[in-house]
C-alpha cells in the first residue's frame, strides 16, 4: 500500500522462464500488494515457475492470443482484485522492478495519472543495447506522433507502464488490438480522454530473452504507429470517429 492506495504489478508474459524469477524477486514487496502474472500460452514452464515462486494470480491462456490480449487480461484482473495503482513490468527483465515505488508515488500523489518508464530520456537506449534500427525508428515514429497528437513524450513505445484506476476504467482498452500496437493505442487513448503522462528516466537492457520481435514484427508495428497517430488526429479534426476513441 501507498497511502490509502493498493498496488497491482502486473506481468504480461510470453516464454519468459528464463528472467521471471529475477525480475519478480526485485519487485518491491514493501508498498506492492498483489502481483497478477498472465501467461500467454507459453511453450516453456512459464505459468509453472510462477507457481513455484508463489504468485497468487497466474491467468493461463489456452491458445497464444497476442500481447494485447495479454495485457487485457491483466488490467481485468487488476481492477477485479481493487488495484488503485497498477503497473505493468514486463517479465523479460529489460526494465528494472526498482523504479516501481517513484512511479507509483506520482500517481498516489496526484500528480499524475499515468508514468512511463522512458528508455529514451537521457542515454540508456543505445548504451543498453538497444539495436540502432529500432531506435532510429523509435525516435522517428515519436516525433511524427507527438507531432500529430500534439505532445510531448520522449517515446510512447515502452514497456514499462503505470496506470491509475481511473484511467483504465475511463478508457476502452478493451477493444483495442490483440497485438503489440495494443500499447499505442492504449496511450492515444489516455491523451484522447485529456489526462496527461509523466515519464521517469529507466535504465533498459538488451539480451536475447528480453527482445523477440524482430525485423517484420517492428515494420508492422511501425505502421499501426502511423495509423494510430493519424486516426487521433482525425477524430480530433472531426474527419472521422474511430471506435476506440468513444
Ligand atoms: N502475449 C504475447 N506476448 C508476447 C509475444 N511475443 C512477445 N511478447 C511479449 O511482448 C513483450 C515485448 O516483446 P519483446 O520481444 O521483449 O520486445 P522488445 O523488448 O521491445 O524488443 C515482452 O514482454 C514479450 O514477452 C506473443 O506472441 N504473445
Ligand atoms: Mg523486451
Amino acid at each position: 500500500m501507498l497511502g490509502n492506495n493498493k498496488i497491482v504489478v502486473v506481468l504480461p508474459a510470453y516464454n519468459a522462464e528464463l528472467t521471471l524469477e529475477k525480475t519478480y524477486r526485485e519487485i518491491p514487496f514493501d508498498i506492492v500488494d498483489e502481483v497478477v502474472l498472465v501467461d500467454d500460452a507459453s511453450s516453456d514452464k512459464t505459468a509453472e515457475l510462477g507457481k513455484k515462486l508463489g504468485i497468487k494470480h497466474i491467468i493461463s491462456h489456452v491458445n497464444n492470443r497476442g500481447y494485447g490480449a495479454n495485457q487485457k487480461s491483466c488490467y481485468d484482473k487488476a481492477l477485479e482484485l481493487g488495484g488503485d495503482i497498477i503497473i505493468m513490468l514486463h517479465p523479460d527483465y529489460q526494465y528494472t522492478p526498482k523504479l516501481i515505488p517513484s512511479m507509483a508515488f506520482i500517481i498516489a500523489h496526484k500528480l499524475y495519472p499515468v508514468v512511463l518508464g522512458s528508455r529514451i530520456l537521457g542515454k540508456g537506449a543505445l548504451k543498453g543495447g538497444m539495436p540502432y534500427y529500432k531506435y532510429v525508428a523509435n525516435r522517428a515514429l515519436t516525433f511524427f506522433q507527438n507531432l500529430l497528437m500534439g505532445q510531448k513524450l520522449s517515446e510512447y513505445h515502452t514497456g514499462y507502464r503505470a496506470f491509475s484506476r481511473e484511467v483504465l476504467e475511463n478508457i476502452k482498452y478493451e477493444i483495442n488490438s490483440d497485438d503489440f500496437i495494443f500499447d499505442n493505442q492504449m496511450l492515444s487513448q489516455v491523451f484522447n480522454k485529456g489526462y496527461e503522462i509523466a515519464e521517469v528516466t529507466c535504465p533498459t537492457k538488451y539480451f536475447d530473452e528480453a527482445s523477440s520481435i524482430n525485423f517484420s514484427r517492428s515494420v508492422k508495428y511501425g505502421l499501426g504507429v502511423i495509423g494510430v497517430s493519424l486516426s487521433f488526429f482525425m477524430q480530433k479534426t472531426g474527419l472521422y470517429r474511430f471506435k476506440i476513441f468513444e
